[in-house]
């Protein structure tokens, strides 16, 4: 069976989970329950990046010891994350004994290897992204995406030997075209990479910074944070061999376009100096936009709290419009506004309206219990065969990450049986008792169309699928994503009400 592994950045728990994260993590989480419904070995990883400067002076301005105040964001993170119906197989912290000891391992080696030594640097550190920045990015004396200036820094730190690696990692991302998904990311490394990139501060003075994992051969520096949370991805799986064995070789990291750089230069670079395999995919994302069109973040308040949407429109809906919205790897806007149109146009209208309309069909015209029949045209055969290309066809859109255009898919399967409603019209089939059996037809297979369209989006949508299929009399969990049409099911649906969507604008 095909092994595969995912994971999310491992987020600062400087504050709680904002949309960004939720956004990532979502993506994240459906791809991994698509890859278990298609019947993969899966482990997916999130965690917490509890070290470096920026959570140091957080918890410092909170009044608060650091190792606490990390303790309490991380459960803020754990508990959104199932609200939000992210179920991650494992949480990594930062923090963790297992981990600073994988880390602490991994810097001895590289240290014996001659890969790191001292040097005296000078540079303009910027806390917000944690890594030392150049002149040319900045705009009026400061990154665009910071509040603060940078602080020049002139200290003794420890360097990994980056600029060694830079030809093998250039080529490396030359010779596998599809490592760095959507590719405009690729090529804009590979320009960077065309340009020596440095030796990587790997370490601050614990003077100025404690709070971070202590060098294994000098106590008087602790390990830059990014050194530190590049190998979070490795170090859950560090001391499980047959783990390692079975997910390491297939990983995915899916990160925003923020944090490209580290995951390209730094962590290539660290895992061929590891001899880690490096990874198989990095899917980057752009960037949520407020409804002002500009980055959504905290300083800015120009955001959707992720937890506040779900209550308002469910976590199903929430996560259905994230991956629904905009294409992955391009910015677009989340307001309430873009949820509420999406959710009363494809998950009200068109999929709602279907379910309402089969669900009282057949309980109108087959007292609630599902018809076999074998009157079967044309009409249905091509209904049929657009599952069956539907169900086949998904994983390659869902490997790609390209969800966006599998929902498209399943919502147009979605229209097109709300058209096959309309043209069939059995309502006055119902009329006419020698249509019986086309009548039957017509209501079994838009009932196997709705089991099929549960299949397909219950990884987006986990609880409304659920609520559907124990509607339609089928099992709650689908087995597979291939499985097979049935034209003889004998279930009966419920007998009760059932809105799987309300609209929010009605006058719409
Ligand atoms: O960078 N739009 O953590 P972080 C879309 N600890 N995604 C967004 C976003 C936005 N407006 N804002 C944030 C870190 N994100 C490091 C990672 S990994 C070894 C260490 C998402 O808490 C996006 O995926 O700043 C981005 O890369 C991530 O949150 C950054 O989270």
């Amino acid at each position: 069976m095909e092994s595969i592994y995912i994971t999310t950045p491992i987020y600062y728990v400087n504050d709680r989970p904002h949309m960004g994260h939720a956004y990532a993590s979502i993506h994240a989480d459906v791809l991994a329950r698509y890859s278990r419904l298609a019947g993969r070995n899966t482990f997916f990883l999130t965690g917490a990046d509890e070290h470096g400067e920026k959570i140091a002076k957080a918890a410092t301005e909170n009044g608060e010891l650091t190792q606490a105040f990390v303790n309490r964001n991380a459960q803020l993170f754990i508990k959104a994350w199932k609200e939000l119906g992210v179920e991650p197989d494992d949480f990594v912290r930062t923090t963790l004994p297992a981990h600073k000891a994988y880390v602490s391992q991994a810097l001895q080696r590289l240290y014996n290897q001659g890969d790191i030594y001292q040097a005296e640097y000078e540079g303009l550190y910027s806390i917000g992204q944690e890594r030392f920045v150049t002149e040319k990015e900045l705009i009026d004396g400061k990154l665009p995406e910071d509040k603060e200036p940078p602080q020049l820094r002139r200290e003794t730190n420890y360097f990994f030997r980056m600029e060694k690696y830079r030809i093998w990692v250039k080529e490396f991302i030359e010779s596998n075209p599809q490592l760095i998904q959507p590719e405009n990311y690729a090529r804009e490394m590979l320009a960077l990479l065309e340009e020596p990139i440095g030796d990587l501060s790997i370490s601050r003075p614990s003077s100025r910074l404690s709070w971070g994992i202590p060098l294994p051969w000098d106590a008087d520096h602790v390990t830059y944070v990014w050194f530190d949370a590049l190998l979070s991805y490795v170090s859950p799986l560090a001391t499980n061999e047959a783990g390692f064995a079975r997910y390491w070789p297939n990983v995915r990291h899916i990160i925003g376009k923020d944090i490209l750089r580290p995951h390209t230069l730094f962590w290539l670079a660290m895992c061929k100096a590891l001899e880690l395999d490096p990874y198989k995919k990095l899917f980057v994302s752009g960037h949520l936009l407020g409804s002002d069109g500009r980055k959504m973040s905290k300083s800015l308040n120009n955001g959707v709290d992720p937890l506040a949407a779900a209550e308002k429109y469910t976590s199903d809906v929430l996560r259905f419009v994230l991956v629904r919205e905009i294409p992955f790897g391009v910015d677009g806007v989340i307001s309430e506004k873009v949820i509420e149109n999406r959710l009363d146009k494809d998950l009200a209208n068109d999929l709602g309206n279907l379910v309402s309309r089969t669900l009282t069909m057949i309980g109108l015209y087959c007292d609630f219990r599902v018809p076999v029949s074998s009157a079967y045209a044309d009409e249905e055969a091509a209904l049929q065969e657009q599952a069956r290309h539907l169900q086949e066809g998904i994983m390659e859109w869902v490997d790609d990450m390209k969800i966006r255009l599998a929902m498209e898919n399943v919502m147009a399967f979605v229209r097109e049986m709300n058209r096959y409603v309309s043209a069939c019209a059995p309502w006055k089939l119902a009329k006419d008792p020698s249509q019986r059996e086309r009548l039957q037809a017509v209501l079994q297979t838009l009932h196997e169309g709705l089991v099929v369209v549960s299949t397909l989006l219950s990884p987006v949508l986990p609880e409304k699928m659920k609520a559907l299929r124990v509607a339609l009399g089928v099992e709650e969990q689908p087995q597979s994503l291939h499985q097979p049409w049935q034209f003889d099911r004998g279930v009966e649906v419920t007998n009760a009400p059932f809105i799987l969507f309300a609209k929010v604008n009605t006058e719409s």
